[in-house]
């Protein structure tokens, strides 16, 4: 056999939690082997089966008997933005509400004001701290919003400083255009009017240049109703882009059963969602993504309806929310566990919640997310005796080293 001249390596004295979905759990292999070659899985299982010819030629790495997981993958963020909202963080420690605050003129249009104001160098450089912070927790995803432009041309900076990010870092950028996210100042309240600029106006362009991946809004009282976010998810299907939602995150406007009607790759928060909303979800294969960081963060004391999504057979996904306004959070970690203490998610639950079912929610499922022949050689390689050390600690991050496609 000719030597490959693809770099491979073979990690040996490990121990994997490969996720696959058939196999119960964490897809747990205990005494495993992994071989990786261009940028590819090419065996993920007991070491004893390793195909001994295929390995001859790799790199050896010895684990010491570490647990390899997929890259993490973050699955919904608003990474680029400009600026902070720590004053009205002040203001709420007084009292005030996010939904005062909002209607007062502050929230998500000061983030606005701060990141039309910035370029695209300086998005991407207020922006990369947040990004080497996920980075370091093994994070090899990260999906990441507009929506704090709320005109053509910030909407459009914020997408390209997003694309630029996975050309400055090491890392796979999955972009999202919100332009439905609030009703910018300019618009005077006329929310139809500024719908008609998302569908006709925003999203043409994005798509043109290709900068989104995907679509979302945000169904809320102080946002959009759900006939209007109706019309954007028309549009992003005549585009042929694949929708996801805020949904039900302080009140129930329908969201979840709106974006399973759209066939949604996810509705997320969810705080609100009811029984026909968990059913409706569950027919589309709509993944429900939980972020108890904005929830922790606002003080919300309803929480998203974990048991009718066990029941209903809702797959669920865990993620920052990464955002100036309700969750100033770099941290998957700890996203997962404030998603076991807050919501009684199980271990199981949240570190598929930052893998397979984070991947199934971006739409990356083949390529993504399980440790598993023919996907890419995304791996975390973490220091800990068992996997749930990974969700039980708060703000410690036993990282041992992050490869991506296979370096
Ligand atoms: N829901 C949220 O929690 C964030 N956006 C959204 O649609 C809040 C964004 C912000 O306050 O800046
Ligand atoms: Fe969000």
């Amino acid at each position: 056999m000719a030597p490959s001249l693809e770099p491979a390596r073979l990690y040996t004295d490990c121990r994997l939690a490969t996720m696959r979905p058939d196999r119960p759990g964490l897809g747990v292999v205990e005494a495993a082997a992994l071989l990786t070659r261009g940028g590819r899985i090419v065996y993920a299982g007991p070491a004893a089966d390793l195909p001994a010819a295929e390995a001859r030629d790799a790199e050896r790495v010895v684990c010491d008997g570490r647990w390899i997981t997929p890259g993490l993958i973050d699955c919904h963020t608003h990474l680029v933005h400009a600026g902070d909202r720590a004053h009205e963080f002040e203001l709420r420690l007084q009292g005030a509400s996010y939904e005062e605050i909002a209607r007062a003129g502050g929230g998500i249009v000061s983030t606005v004001r701060a990141t039309r104001a910035a370029s695209e160098d300086d998005l991407v450089r207020q922006t990369l701290p947040r990004l080497d912070a996920l980075i370091a927790e093994g994070v090899t995803t990260v999906e990441v919003k507009s929506g704090y432009g709320l005109d053509r041309e910030t909407e459009l900076r914020q997408l390209r400083a997003a694309r630029r990010l996975g050309r400055e870092r090491d890392v796979d950028i999955v972009t999202t255009f919100l332009g439905a996210h609030a009703l910018p100042p300019e618009a005077q309240g006329d929310k139809a009017a500024y719908i008609a600029r998302v569908v006709d106006d925003m999203l043409p362009a994005v798509a043109a240049e290709g900068l989104a991946d995907a679509v979302d809004g945000f169904c809320e009282g102080i946002a959009f109703s759900s006939d209007e976010i109706a019309r954007v998810f028309e549009a992003a299907r005549r585009l042929g882009l694949p929708v996801k939602l805020h949904a039900d995150q302080l009140s129930n406007l329908g969201g979840a059963a709106l974006a399973a009607r759209y066939g949604a790759l996810s509705a997320d928060h969810l705080e609100h969602t009811d029984e026909a909303g968990a059913a409706a979800m569950a027919a589309a294969g709509t993944v429900a993504v939980i972020l108890p960081g904005a929830f922790y963060f606002i003080r919300e004391t309803k929480r998203p309806p974990i048991d009718l999504f066990r029941a209903a057979g809702v797959r669920m996904a865990v993620a920052t929310d990464c955002n100036p306004g309700t969750s100033p959070m770099t941290s998957l970690l700890l996203a997962l566990n404030m998603a076991a203490t807050l919501f009684r998610m199980t271990v199981d639950e949240c570190l598929l919640g930052v893998t397979r079912e984070a991947a199934r929610a971006l739409g990356r499922l083949s390529d993504v997310g399980t440790l598993e022949p023919g996907k890419a050689a995304d791996l975390a390689v973490w220091t800990v005796e068992r996997p749930a050390e990974l969700v039980y600690r708060l703000g410690f991050n036993p990282l041992h080293a992050r490869i991506r496609r296979g370096r």
